[in-house]
């Protein structure tokens, strides 16, 4: 059998992985990367992923990174659970791709500029413009997002895909910023529905236990100084969202 071990920080995008793993079925072992201490810089980490990010999956002993690399493999190799559209052609394969790629290269980045303005500059009074930019540029993808998902119940119509689970990350990171989310009125109902998946819901809970955890160990990530001001809730354990 496959093994497969996913190392994970909670509410990081690794949760989109772990959700597309708790649709899948197939046994999977965690491994809780705490970025506090430093455990993404380790060497025994860094020999698997040198880019010292999470979600890293290691399967049969093989390190995989990259969100998009990790749930098309996911995809391919587990057929049955549907994570991504059945393509028969490589152009729409690829339009499956680009989706993936919007949501790791377009919308990640800017994800983290509202979580973390600080990392973004270098003096602490520069952080509110970094985050008021940031909002500039995530708006526009909101609405291209808000806009589909007035048509479509999941980002691909009918049927739910891996897609959603990650659009769902975005709007789950933004929404613990300044940023209002009041526009968006069917991504805010996209986030409602998609919260009632099993899949979700155990994902959101292992991402809870984690953050606990973390923090009983005073392993949390505290934010303080510049930046501080948009981090409404505290439970993140990513220091990079
Ligand atoms: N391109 C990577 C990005 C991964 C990434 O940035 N992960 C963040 C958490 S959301 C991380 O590990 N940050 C730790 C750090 O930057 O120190 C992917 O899509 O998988």
């Amino acid at each position: 059998m496959t093994q497969i071990t996913l190392h994970f920080a909670p509410n990081t995008c690794a949760r989109v992985t772990m959700i597309a793993l708790e649709e899948i079925g197939h046994p999977y072992e965690t491994e809780l990367v705490s970025f506090v201490r430093g455990d993404h810089l380790s060497e025994d980490y860094r020999v698997l992923n040198p880019k010292g990010k999470v979600p890293l999956l290691v399967v049969d002993g093989k390190p995989l990174t990259e969100n998009v690399a990790i749930l098309t493999w996911l995809a391919q190799r587990f057929p049955n659970s549907n994570l991504l559209p059945r393509c028969t052609d490589a152009f729409a394969y690829a339009q499956v791709l680009a989706d993936l790629c919007f949501c790791a290269s377009g919308l990640h980045p800017i994800v983290t500029r509202l979580r973390i303005p600080q990392y973004f500059c270098d003096t602490p009074d520069a952080a509110p413009r970094v985050f008021a930019m940031a909002e500039d540029a995530m708006r526009p993808n909101f609405e291209l997002i808000d806009s589909r998902l007035s048509k479509n119940e999941w980002w691909y119509g009918d049927t739910w895909s891996i897609v959603d689970a990650y659009i769902n990350w975005v709007w789950f990171r933004v929404a613990g910023t300044d940023f209002d989310t009041s526009p968006y009125t069917h991504f805010a109902r996209h986030n409602e529905k998609l919260a009632r998946r099993p899949s979700v819901q155990r994902t959101v809970e292992k991402h809870e236990h984690a953050a606990d955890w973390l923090a009983s160990q005073g392993l949390e990530v505290r934010f303080s100084g510049a930046g501080a001001f948009q981090i409404k809730h505290s439970t993140s354990g990513a220091a990079s969202p």
